[in-house]
């Protein structure tokens, strides 16, 4: 990978951040954004507050079956479908923060054109070869029929209205074939088997090359990496890569035939760069052939054989760069059980966001997630008091506390102690490698221990008592120093209040990235102090939740 280098500290040029691509057939829940959307834009936002050119690209995944399927369901077309998702899904993250650099659709026309590509150079190389499949094809809806989409009775138990791969009576697995009496559920008739040419891509042949970068170049997800071997040690099996549907990107050799979705998705992630980087005038080809970049890809425990097998084995077959990290999260929980619309214990992010602001999501997901494929809980009890005791008991208070006194004291000078400064620094050095290296729930956390460290200070020195006093000056530019080392390193995970923060201080937004690599003189305390008595205000910067609130959602919920 070639580097930039500046006073010998090595600058990535570019440096690509990746979400999954939610399909575009559901909305978000508060679950959604735990494992993959929420992560990748903290650490983008990150990225660019240490000045790395840093890109969050994401778009919609508008392909595949369900897709079809449902506007068949719905009796719409899928482009009505995709649109209609497509807005929505984004208006919701927006909503929660998250910021993309790009956020595009599978379905414009350079993304097919890239997949056809993908496949003509994978198919020069000798990778990709044909081959009789058995299918379950719906005559009625003109669909081949994948597993999921047929129902019928189960050959083990005999329990009727089971879907084609699992009973959910008798907890057997088989597939579709097996079933007795099978019937479409798009459309209710039975579908016939037919026997269809696919294309296939040779996975196998990557065996090697590919346990050897996971083992030796990829960073990867503790947990995740022994599941990857784990599979390589089992043996990988060659994958079919088209499917007989009318709705995807066609393959060009071969006949009503589109690619299978998972074959043109995580070419997203390239279309999507590409369409970014030609509005702001920039290669892509940097990042994806010639490899000066860096490329992270942040996604759920679900989808690690995808990201981590079939799209770098994918990008080997074409010559192209592989990315340098993955990251994978767990799933959320909803008071400990699997979040359902139908049974009412179901939270939308738009409904969330349209009760509170939408950084106490992102507080406690990001206080609470590691970067491992553990689960996390979405608890009302425990979101309740992580909002009321830690961000607003322990950071929001600190931050009002020292901003109020000093302007009450009219305090514009004092000496700092430099035993509260260094633990102060070494704390804010932790957050940086940590961040740097995902750990995002100990950045947050670091941040609330540098509150209390304050808060602890302020208690024990009481400047409150005599404002006019010299220890009192000096305890509250001693505080003030640290507002200032935890205003930019709140930026990546609440966004909206450090602005407000900003405004608070008398600074404007965009200063504060400045601020990261400044250790706090003296001098500096005592400017930014004057800038704040002359130019800002004082204002709480969170409101607690309350307990009517957290009563009415219970109650909604059926708790
Ligand atoms: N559309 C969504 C999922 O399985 C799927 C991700 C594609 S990423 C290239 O979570
Ligand atoms: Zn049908």
């Amino acid at each position: 990978m070639r580097k930039f280098s500046i006073k010998g500290v090595d600058i990535f040029k570019q440096w690509i951040v990746t979400s999954a691509l939610p399909y575009a057939n559901g909305e978000m829940h508060i679950g959604h954004i735990r494992s993959t959307y929420l992560p990748a834009d903290i650490f983008t936002r990150f990225l660019k507050l240490k000045g790395i050119r840093a890109y969050h690209v994401c778009g919609t995944d508008e392909h595949g079956t369900p897709i079809l399927a449902r506007a068949l369901r719905e009796k719409k077309s899928p482009k009505e479908i995709t649109d209609y998702y497509h807005s929505l899904i984004l208006h919701a993250l927006n909503g929660a923060l998250i910021h993309f650099d790009i956020f595009s659709r599978t379905t414009i026309s350079n993304h097919e054109k890239l997949t056809q590509w993908f496949y003509a150079e994978a198919k020069k190389a000798g990778y990709i070869y044909k081959k009789e499949v058995k299918i379950l094809y719906c005559e009625v809806d003109k669909i081949a029929l994948p597993d999921r989409l047929v129902k019928g009775t189960c050959p083990f138990c005999g329990a009727p209205d089971q879907y084609g791969d699992y009973c959910e009576v008798c907890g057997r697995t088989y597939n579709a074939f097996q079933l007795k009496d099978p019937k479409c559920s798009i459309c209710g008739a039975t579908p016939v088997v037919k026997y269809s040419k696919h294309a296939f891509f040779n996975l196998s042949a990557f065996t090697d090359k590919l346990s050897k970068w996971v083992k030796e170049k990829l960073k990867l997800t503790k947990g995740a990496r022994e599941h990857v071997l784990h599979w390589i040690k089992d043996g990988l099996r060659d994958w079919d890569i088209t499917r007989d549907i009318s709705w995807g990107v066609p393959v060009p050799d071969i006949p009503d035939q589109v690619f299978y979705v998972w074959w043109d998705a995580p070419i997203g992630y390239i279309t999507f760069t590409s369409e970014l980087f030609n509005k702001i005038g920039e290669r892509w080809e940097d990042i994806w052939i010639d490899g000066t970049g860096k490329i992270t890809h942040f996604i759920g425990k679900d989808i690690i054989y995808h990201h981590v097998l079939f799209w770098p084995a994918m990008l080997m077959s074409v010559g192209f760069t592989l990315p340098d990290e993955i990251r994978v999260r767990g799933f959320a929980t909803l008071e400990g059980k699997k979040m359902s619309k139908s049974r009412g214990l179901y939270i939308s992010l738009e409904e969330f966001i349209n009760m509170w602001p939408a950084e106490y999501l992102r507080f406690y997901w990001s206080s609470s997630t590691t970067e491992s494929l553990n689960d996390g809980d979405f608890s009302l009890r425990e979101f309740e008091e992580r909002i009321n005791k830690l961000l607003i008991g322990v950071l929001g208070n600190f931050i009002n506390r020292v901003l109020i006194l000093i302007r009450k004291g009219k305090i514009s000078r004092g000496v700092i102690d430099q035993n509260i400064l260094s633990r102060i620094l070494n704390l804010k050095k932790t957050f940086l490698e940590k961040v740097e290296d995902n750990q995002l729930d100990i950045g947050i956390k670091v941040i609330l221990e540098m509150a209390d460290i304050g808060n602890k200070y302020l208690s024990q020195n009481e400047p409150w008592k005599d404002l006019k006093s010299t220890k009192a000056s000096d305890t509250l530019v001693t505080t003030f120093a640290i507002v200032y080392t935890i205003l930019p390193l709140l930026a990546p995970y609440l966004p909206e209040s450090t602005i407000k923060l900003s405004k608070m201080l008398g600074l404007d937004e965009y200063q504060v990235g400045t601020f990261l690599d400044i250790t706090p003189s003296e001098e500096i305390i005592a400017d930014k102090i004057t800038l704040f008595r002359e130019k800002g205000f004082t204002k709480p910067l969170f409101q607690k939740i309350s307990k009517q609130d957290m009563d009415n959602l219970r109650k909604k919920l059926g708790l």
